[in-house]
């Protein structure tokens, strides 16, 4: 058996409300979906690179064209099959992690469909439920951001992110903490701080905070870990997570307590899986993070969360949190207060539905050897 083709395509999906971050506000999310077909079975992966380089360097353009030009052809050309292949081959390319991890994404799901498994059974996963919880972007003021909190702890969410920058920190805190006192709850700057701003970040101690995630740029590591030495809160790091090296970097230089894990962000599956076990090994706890994944990207997150050192709660939620027409059925759903299943049919275990990918397609190709 050989690949026989691999499609990708660009999609674009309406969120049911605007995302902000401390760099932009976005009201739909672009991203590539990325097909390898075996022997009449697909895979399915998303690249979860965004329209704009301001998460991360990558972009869905950018990642369409190395992926085309590079990545597809040497999985023709040197015969690769299996996920772990494609891993250890691909990595003579440096950068261009989502692009990567999109790809292989898929060749495990295909992996998963072929042996019958569910993917959680293929990494060795220990749990069926997973903790989930919702990361609430910036709003125009204060009580719409309050209110929206409470929504969702009305639909059942136990841990709940706000999205911080300059003058949305302390006060967005505050109010939240002093309507829901006893809620699980935690920050995310996406590196809009510097050093200079210490004093102000320390602030958030006050809050019990369950962590601060990336207060500063991707590559300071050095500064998270002054902040570090002066808060009680755990920092936690997710844009500077891109490899194990640079995880092994952030935890001996004490720059976090806590990692973020995202399969994209980190290149695929296998460098995951390494930076786990790292983490697991130093007794350092890891979350599964998000990038507004379609059902497609979230399924494959709910099952490497269910992995053993996926200790707090995830920014994974329910489809309707994200889309009213997610591209999987059935929707991804609260199994009960605060908890998401891990989908139980093989590979993936939801099923993109291909009518819905259509209509949300602005361009497509097809590739063979
Ligand atoms: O920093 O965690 C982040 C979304 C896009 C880019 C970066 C981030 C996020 C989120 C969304 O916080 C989490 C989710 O998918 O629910
Ligand atoms: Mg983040």
């Amino acid at each position: 058996m050989t690949i026989e083709r691999i499609e990708m395509a660009l999609l674009k999906l309406p969120y049911v409300h605007f995302f902000e971050t401390s760099f932009s506000r976005e009201y739909d999310r672009t991203f590539i979906i990325a097909r390898v077909y075996e022997d009449g079975v697909c895979g399915y992966g998303e690249v979860v690179a965004e329209e704009a380089p301001l998460y991360s360097g990558e972009t869905t353009e950018g990642a369409w064209h190395v992926l085309k030009t590079f990545f597809i052809p040497m999985v023709f050309a040197e015969g690769i099959m299996e996920p772990a292949d494609y891993a250890a081959k691909v990595k003579r390319f440096r950068g261009n992690l989502m692009a990567k991890g999109g790809l292989e994404l898929a060749f495990w799901d295909l992996k998963a469909k072929k042996a019958g498994v569910p993917l959680a059974k293929l990494y060795g996963g220990v749990r069926d439920e997973i903790e989930a919880g919702v990361s609430c972007g910036i709003e125009d003021s204060i009580p719409e951001l309050v209110d929206r909190v409470g929504a969702f702890i009305g639909e059942g969410y136990r841990r709940i992110k706000l999205k911080i920058k300059h003058g949305w920190d302390v006060e967005a805190c505050a109010a939240v903490r002093e309507k829901y006192p006893d809620i699980l709850l935690q920050v995310d700057a996406n590196g809009a701080y510097s050093l200079a701003d210490k004093e102000q970040l320390k602030k958030l101690d006050a809050f019990k905070l369950l962590l601060v995630e990336q207060p500063f740029p991707p590559y300071d590591l050095w500064d998270h870990h002054k902040l570090q030495k002066e808060m009680t809160t755990p920092l936690c790091l997710d844009e500077s997570i891109l490899s194990l090296e640079t995880t092994r970097a952030a935890i001996e230089m004490g720059s976090c307590r806590i990692v973020n894990i995202k399969v994209g962000r980190v290149g695929g599956p296998a460098e995951m899986r390494k930076i786990h076990d790292y983490c697991e090994a130093q007794g350092v706890p890891v979350w599964c993070g998000g990038m507004l994944e379609s059902g497609i990207g979230r399924a494959h997150n709910l099952h490497i969360a269910s992995l053993p050192n996926f200790k707090l709660p995830h920014d994974l939620s329910a489809s309707r949190r994200y889309y009213k027409e997610d591209l999987i059925d059935p929707f991804i759903e609260l199994s009960g207060p605060g908890r998401i299943r891990v989908p139980e049919g093989p590979g993936i275990g939801v099923n993109p539905v291909e009518g819905r990918i259509r209509r949300a397609t602005l361009k497509q190709e097809v590739f063979r050897k």
